[in-house]
Parts: structure tokens; sequence; C-alpha cells
């Protein structure tokens, strides 16, 4: 199935539209489509595009949030089938809001994007202690570790938990990540994290980037 045949989707997923998503996925499927390329050609260039409309402050936080919605409409249909078909994964990430901090809509954001750009994602919640992050890191092996922190008193948990990865012997296992309204590409750096992105569209492209995927416009 071509891609322009997935036009349909895409424009109800970037619409935010759930229930057409839902049943067009279902109909593909239907059809004979291979769950792996309704994702790849359907729903992830779709929830790729809001992403970038996102970053150009074309559309905001509630656009995203309904597209995020109708995304995992689709993938719901198709979750089950790509466990079965064990379905290449783009990569993993552990994600949280770190320590005394439960601000989580950047967070959420986040990790949509990463799902939806065909990422596994486990999601910590908010509140995350350093010991949290180092137990998932060490039981889910991940490529990456997100951390989100929006109040400059909860920012030094990043450092905290970078420090408890270090003391664990784990560090060298996963690329860390930060984020948060707070923080910078030179507080990323002083802490020792892989990178900092400065929204969850360039988190992406950092995650790739770190990943050797190609992608051109990475925020490390
Ligand atoms: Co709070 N809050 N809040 N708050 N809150 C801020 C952050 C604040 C700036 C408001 C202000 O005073 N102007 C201020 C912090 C000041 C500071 O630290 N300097 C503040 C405060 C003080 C507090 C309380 C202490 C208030 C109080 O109780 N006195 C309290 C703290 C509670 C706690 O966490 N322990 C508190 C509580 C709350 C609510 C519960 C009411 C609510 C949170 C609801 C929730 O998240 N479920 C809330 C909210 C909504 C806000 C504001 C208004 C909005 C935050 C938000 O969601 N932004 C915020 C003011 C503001 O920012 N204008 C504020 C939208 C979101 C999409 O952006 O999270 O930045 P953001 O995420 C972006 C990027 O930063 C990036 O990508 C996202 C999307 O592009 N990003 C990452 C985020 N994480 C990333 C991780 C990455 C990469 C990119 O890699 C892993």
């Amino acid at each position: 199935m071509p891609s322009e045949e997935f036009k349909e989707m895409q424009d109800a997923l970037e619409a935010g539209n759930a229930t057409v998503v839902r049943t067009l996925t279902e109909k593909a499927l239907e059809r004979g489509v291979d769950p792996q390329v309704i994702l790849n050609e359907g729903l992830i260039p779709a929830m790729g595009r809001v992403g970038e409309k996102f970053k150009r402050n074309e559309v905001y936080v509630p656009e995203v949030l309904v597209a995020a919605r109708a995304m995992y409409a689709g993938l719901d249909v198709l979750r089950p089938l790509l466990a079965k078909s064990g379905a290449k994964r783009a990569g993993k990430m552990v994600i949280g809001t770190v320590k005394g901090d439960l601000h989580d809509i950047g967070k959420n954001l986040v990790r949509m994007m990463f799902e939806g750009a065909g990422f596994e994602v486990v999601d910590l919640g908010t509140d995350v202690s350093e010991k949290r992050f180092v137990e998932a890191v060490r039981s889910e092996n991940p490529d990456f570790l997100g951390m989100s922190a929006l109040l400059t008193t909860t920012m030094p948990a990043m450092k905290t938990t970078i420090d408890a990865l270090k003391e664990a012997g784990l560090r060298e296992s996963v690329k860390v990540l930060v984020g948060g309204a707070p923080i910078t590409h030179r507080y990323a750096r002083d802490i020792g994290a892989d990178g900092y992105a400065p929204d969850a569209s360039s988190a992406v492209d950092l995650a790739k980037e770190l990943l050797g995927q190609a992608s051109s416009s990475a925020a490390s």
C-alpha cells in the first residue's frame, strides 16, 4: 500500500479525529496491510508532522494532545499485532518527571512524540526518585533515560540521578536526555547529560541522532 493511500488516515490524525483513525486502521488491516506498514507509513509520519508544527508554533499544546489521542486510537488497534509479530521498535526510553516535581504535561508530550516515532516508552510518572530511575534502567535496559523538571528547585534531582546511575555502574549503558522549561543546554552539559531538547519534537530528533539514525534538526 503506497504511503499516499494513507493520506485520509494522516489527515484525520492531524485533525485529532480518533474515531476515523481507528476505523481506517481497522479497514487497512482487513485489506491485509501489514500493521508495521500502517504504523510506519500512516501514523508515524502524521504525528511527526504535528511535532514539526508544534516546534514552529503553528499548533499548540491542546492540538498536540488531541492528535496524540487520535494516534493512540490507531496504536491501540495495532499494538497486539505488533507485539505478536515482534515488530522492530525505533528504540526504547524510560521517562519520568524528577523527584519533588508533579508537572507532567510536557513529559507526556515527550512520551507521545516518542511513541508516535515508533519508540517503546516506559513512563514512570511524576515525582520519580533517583532510586526508581536506576531500578528502571537496570530492569528495562533502555536506550534512553528521559528526565523532565519544571521547577528550579527540582532541577538538581537530574544530577543526583546521573550520579546514582554512575554509582550503580549503569551510566555507560544508557543515554540521558533532559528537558523542561528551566533546563538549558549548559545545565545539561554541566550535570553530564548526553543531551537537552527544548521541546518534544526536538527530543525525538536528538534521540534518533544519538542512535545514529538520520536527522538534521537535533537540539543537542
Ligand atoms: Co506549576 N509552576 N507549580 N503547576 N506550572 C510552573 C512551572 C511555574 C513556572 C509557574 C510560575 O510561577 N510562573 C512555577 C515554577 C517556578 C520556578 O521553579 N522557577 C510553578 C510553581 C512554582 C508550582 C508550584 C510550586 C505552585 C505552588 O504550589 N505554590 C506547584 C509545584 C508542585 C510540584 O510539582 N511539586 C505547581 C503546581 C502546578 C499544577 C499542579 C497546578 C500544574 C501542573 C499540572 C500537571 O502538569 N499535571 C502546574 C502548571 C500547569 C504550571 C504551568 C502553568 C504550565 C506548565 C506546563 O505544563 N507547560 C507553569 C508555568 C508555565 O510554564 N507557563 C508552572 C506546558 C508544557 C507543554 O511545557 O512542561 O515546559 P513544558 O514541556 C515542554 C518543554 O519544556 C519540553 O517539551 C515540552 C513540550 O514541548 N520538555 C522536554 C519537557 N520535558 C522534557 C524532557 C525532555 C525533552 C524536552 O527530554 C527527556
